[in-house]
């Protein structure tokens, strides 16, 4: 069998003074923080499309990095050896978890019948995978925006056979996913959504997702499919405005449709900024109402008004972003998936290498740092101290739902009332900076 990264070994941590850039600086798997390991705590994956399957074609440009283990004609020649490449890199880049579409694992065929008789066959050999290297699939999803039948959308097409195209291919993709262990499956509504509202009726597509998505729940019960399900907001890219649009918008839609039990979030850095939002933001919100399921990991450039999925070296928004994980409890059974890939000119294979070596440091770090936040309880007491009005007195009853519009005047109108507690802004973020300055 072909070895694709000959020049790699197994990355291993050598902690910070090191100087060898095919090294982890801050990822160390076993490392302890708190009661969890770091590969516990991470639960890193690799994204099979982004990494294995695309090759740095843009919107203006062909592909400019070609790699070998894609350059067979034969399709299944060619899924074979992407799924050998991808099994080699990520043992060597020591990561336990890979994401992946359907049509990431194989080309689309002629037909349906016939695509889903290679994905047969290339399944086999991905299970072989999977158990000689204990690598595990966190999440499966459908690929339904690339090819030209879904210019309008799948589950929210204008058109019924098109629907029932994408309904067969989740179907598959369910049995897929539950075939190979998946833990996730995921729904990231492609081009779910409208260019112009002339041509659109949004209630009945609107209506429609909703049944897709509930004939979905209904097959993963009769199939005995056991993941969580995960819906993967982005408010607009590919089409102009996304009906998933962020986490509160969907998290309506779900509630509305009596889907919000089935439900969890997989939530994108990059999706909440075009949003409008913080990581954190959308974090919060996912963990404040019980549904933060999974994770995302990359970074946008907010000078770009578009979807750059660069890999996430910002040790701030990691701090952040992992402060909520913690509070969460953890993340599992979802991960962090680097939905992220390298800038076109990165065009040699061992950029993949660089790529998610500096990801998965920058996460490590924010994960220790955003633990010893936690431990220092600095946050918390400070905004425990800003609300401390709610504690007692009138505060404490209308927390505790004890009073009303009368009371409320009576207690203020004669009082001179002075202005809140300083936000502290400026303090808080020098004090998140002065634990990544060390
Ligand atoms: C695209 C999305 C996509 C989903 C999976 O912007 O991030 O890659 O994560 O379909
Ligand atoms: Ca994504
Ligand atoms: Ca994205």
């Amino acid at each position: 069998m072909a070895e694709y990264f000959k020049e790699v070994k197994k990355i291993s941590f050598k902690g910070k003074e090191s100087k060898d850039p095919l090294a982890f600086h801050y990822y160390n798997p076993e490392e302890k923080i708190g009661d969890k390991t770091m590969e516990e705590h991470l639960r890193f994956s690799v994204a099979y499309w982004h990494t294995f399957a695309a090759e740095g074609r843009d919107m203006f440009g062909v592909e400019s990095a070609a790699r070998p283990w894609n350059s067979f004609s034969d399709p299944l020649d060619r899924a074979l050896t992407r799924c050998d490449a991808a099994f080699e890199f990520m043992s060597k880049l020591g990561v336990k978890y890979f994401c992946t579409h359907d049509r990431d694992l194989v080309d689309e065929q002629e037909t349906l019948r016939e695509t889903n008789k290679l994905l047969d066959k290339v399944i086999e050999h991905v299970k072989e995978k999977m158990e000689e290297t204990g690598i595990k699939l966190l999440w499966g999803t459908a690929n339904l925006f690339t090819h030209p039948r879904f210019m309008q959308g799948a589950a929210t097409s204008c058109d019924a056979d098109i629907y029932a195209y994408a309904a067969a291919q989740v179907k598959k993709a369910l049995e897929i996913t539950k075939e190979l262990g998946g833990e996730n499956y995921v729904f990231w509504g492609g081009r779910e959504g409208y260019e112009t509202l002339l041509n659109t009726n949004m209630e009945l597509e609107l209506n429609n997702l909703a049944n897709f998505l509930h004939m979905a729940v209904d097959y993963a019960k009769q199939i005995g499919f056991n993941g969580q399900f995960l819906i993967e907001p982005k408010p607009k890219e590919p089409t102009k405005h996304q009906y998933d649009f962020d986490v509160a918008n969907s998290y309506a839609f779900l509630q509305k449709y009596d889907l919000d039990k089935y439900f969890k979030f997989n939530i994108e850095a990059n999706h909440a900024t075009l949003a409008g939002h913080t990581f954190q933001h959308e974090l919060r919100y996912a963990r404040i109402n019980n549904i933060l399921g999974s994770l995302d990991a990359n970074m946008g450039d907010l000078l770009l008004g578009w979807d750059t999925d660069q890999f996430p070296t910002n040790v701030f928004e990691n701090v952040l972003a992992m402060y909520e994980i913690l509070k969460n409890g953890g993340i599992a059974p979802g991960g962090l998936n680097f939905d992220s890939h390298v800038r076109r000119p990165s065009y040699e294979d061992i950029d993949l290498f660089y790529a998610h070596i500096a990801g998965m440091d920058a996460f490590a770090l924010g994960l220790k740092l955003a633990n010893k936040i936690l431990e220092d309880k600095v946050l918390d007491e400070f905004v425990e101290k800003r609300y401390n009005t709610f504690n007692s007195g009138v505060g404490k009853k209308i927390v505790d739902e004890e009073t009303n519009f009368e009371e409320l005047e009576s207690y203020i109108i004669d009082k001179k009332v002075s202005l809140p507690k300083s936000g502290r802004q400026e303090y808080l973020e020098n004090l998140v900076n002065r634990y990544i300055f060390g």
